[in-house]
Order: C-alpha cells, then sequence, then structure tokens
C-alpha cells in the first residue's frame, strides 16, 4: 500500500532523478532564436545552451493532468543577448503555467498576443505565474547554471511557431553590464 517515489527533485539543484524524460538545445539547434543569427551561425554549434527535464506523468494532450520540469539554461552570450529557451505559447492558448526559480539567476521574458513585452525577475525561490495568452522564455543573466521548475497543464502543448515566424519584439540584452529589455527595431 507504501510505494517509494518514482521521481526525485534535489531541491539545491532541481536535478530530477527517476522517471524522467531529458532533451536538451544547443546553438545549432536554435537559428533564428538570437537576434544576431549571423553570430550564432558562427559560433561552436555544440555549444549547450539549455536541458529541460520532464516527468511525463500523462499523454500528451491529456484533459485535466499536469507535466512537471526542470529547465536548465547555462550562462552566456550571443553577442549581448543572454542565453535563453525558446519559449513559446501554448497551443492551448489560454492555459497556464507555473514557474520558480530554484538555482541561478535569470529573468522570464512574458509577450502577450499584441506583441507586448514585459519581464520578471528570477532568483532563487521566486514563483512566478503565467497566465494563458502569455508567451513565456527564461534568460540566465547570471554566471553560473539557472534552473527553473514548471508545471503545466498536460494539455496546453508548445506553439513554437508564432514566435518562430515573429519571434519575441523586445529582446533581453547585456547593456553596460546590466540586463535590458530591448524592443526589436
Ligand atoms: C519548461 C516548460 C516546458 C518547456 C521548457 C523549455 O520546462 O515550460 O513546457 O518545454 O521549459 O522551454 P521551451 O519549450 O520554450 O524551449
Ligand atoms: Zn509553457
Amino acid at each position: 500500500l507504501i510505494s517509494s517515489p518514482g521521481v526525485m527533485i534535489d531541491l539545491t539543484s532541481g536535478t530530477l532523478t527517476g522517471d524522467v524524460v531529458e532533451s536538451e538545445k544547443r546553438l545549432k539547434d536554435l537559428a533564428g532564436v538570437f537576434v544576431n543569427e549571423s553570430l550564432r551561425a558562427r559560433m561552436d554549434p555544440a555549444t549547450i545552451i539549455y536541458r529541460v527535464q520532464t516527468h511525463v506523468a500523462e499523454k500528451e494532450g491529456m484533459e485535466g493532468g499536469l507535466f512537471y520540469g526542470t529547465s536548465f539554461v547555462y550562462p552566456g552570450l550571443v553577442g549581448d543577448e543572454y542565453f535563453m529557451t525558446k519559449g513559446h505559447f501554448h497551443s492551448k492558448i489560454d492555459r497556464a503555467e507555473y514557474y520558480w526559480c530554484i538555482q541561478g539567476e535569470g529573468m522570464l521574458i512574458l509577450m502577450d498576443i499584441h506583441g507586448k513585452c514585459w519581464a520578471e525577475k528570477m532568483v532563487a525561490g521566486s514563483l512566478h505565474y503565467i497566465s494563458g495568452y502569455i508567451a513565456h522564455r527564461i534568460a540566465n543573466t547570471g554566471r553560473s547554471l539557472l534552473a527553473v521548475g514548471a508545471c503545466w497543464p498536460s494539455d496546453a502543448g508548445h506553439d513554437y511557431k508564432t514566435i518562430t515566424d515573429k519571434g519575441f519584439m523586445a529582446r533581453l540584452r547585456k547593456i553596460d553590464g546590466v540586463p535590458q529589455l530591448i524592443p526589436v527595431r
């Protein structure tokens, strides 16, 4: 009647062990994601930008379920733009999500359906509610690994196309040594 946990989270690092799906994104997988695409294409394609560990507790698309993931974003820059995740709207666009920062320093970059962007600072322990209709991505603004926990509905899905086509309308750039959210063009 009593079972051992099938998944463990290391609470200081965010690392999952057990029933977990692993994925990673290297610079070669992120064509068109950074403002300076020609620089990205000239940098080492094997550079790892982020990894995601997901506990897939339900079938993708199942209504009423939840997924858990930890995203690990590495420190670094493409020019003056911080390493970051691709970012997405949800395919079921009204679906919300929680993010919380486990370690490191970063920024949660948000965009509404009209292209208006804003950002929230992430530090270990910060909790971020992302309501539906809001695209979300995270950037590492620190010198160490950024780990962010996430929980989202299993029927939310990922809409990357809207971001791929138009991009985020503002970018987090290191200007005078500090992160600033700068409108594109
Ligand atoms: C979090 C969640 C996942 C997402 C991952 C990486 O763990 O939001 O759904 O896939 O971050 O972000 P992206 O898919 O934008 O690359
Ligand atoms: Zn999401």
